[in-house]
């Protein structure tokens, strides 16, 4: 089974209008595994990228209106639990994924999702994005310097600590992530500028390349 990537060009122009890379991007939207809950460290069919929770238990994948179809969760908030997400094909240098269930109702003004890259043990570097608390599937949170092989998704208040409860509800906050999307690997590099007018120049050539063997066709 191949995984499933997005055409070249079309990752390419992604990269070019996006987060700059040049890599072919992968995508997990969890539409082909069956729901309910997960054991710690599940794969969602081939793709390299074993899942886990914080407190080693929680995981559930789950088709909610807070989610894109089926979509990832990570139970257990009370306690302050998060999603963990470890590449089991080397190291990688973008990451990003959709969220969801910023409920208005449990959360305050300034929580936000917190995604922190680590090669290894080390820390990479961390990016947050603050809720817009309507409680749907509607931001996205991404990373794009490596190289880094695993990362943590949490939903923390303004001041970075795990959400177990916000607004004071009794209910805590549960990660909710989907489409998850990163690069085929640190293989390739990130080209410099002079490197994009080449490959921009490339894209025009496969254009004419297009032109030329529909006339030659129609000849
Ligand atoms: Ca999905
Ligand atoms: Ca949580
Ligand atoms: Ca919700
Ligand atoms: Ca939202």
């Amino acid at each position: 089974m191949k995984l499933r990537h997005l055409a070249p060009a079309a990752a390419a122009a992604a990269a070019l209008f996006s987060y700059g890379t040049a890599h072919a991007l992968t995508v997990i939207d969890f539409e082909a595994d069956p729901g309910g809950v997960q054991a710690e460290g599940f794969l969602s069919g081939l793709f390299p990228l074993s899942f886990f929770s914080d407190l080693g238990a929680g995981l559930e994948l789950a088709a909610i209106p807070e989610g894109d179809g089926n979509s990832l969760l990570a139970r257990n908030d009370t306690n302050g639990n998060f999603i963990k997400g470890v590449f089991n094909d080397g190291a990688h240098s973008f990451l990003s994924m959709t969220f969801g269930n910023d409920d208005p109702a449990f959360t305050n003004p300034g929580d936000r999702a917190v995604l922190t890259v680590y090669n290894g043990a080390a820390l990479v570097g961390a990016t947050f994005v603050v809720f817009n608390r309507n409680d749907l599937m509607d931001q996205t949170i991404g990373f794009n310097f490596g190289p880094f092989d695993n990362w943590t998704l949490a939903y923390t208040d303004a001041a970075g600590s795990v959400c177990t409860g916000g607004g004071g509800a009794a209910t805590g906050l549960i990660e909710v992530i989907d489409n998850i999307t990163f690069d085929d690997g640190v293989g390739a590099v990130v080209p410099e500028p002079a490197a994009w007018t080449m490959m921009i120049m490339g894209f025009g050539g496969v254009g004419a390349l297009t032109r030329r063997r529909r006339w030659l066709a129609i000849a």
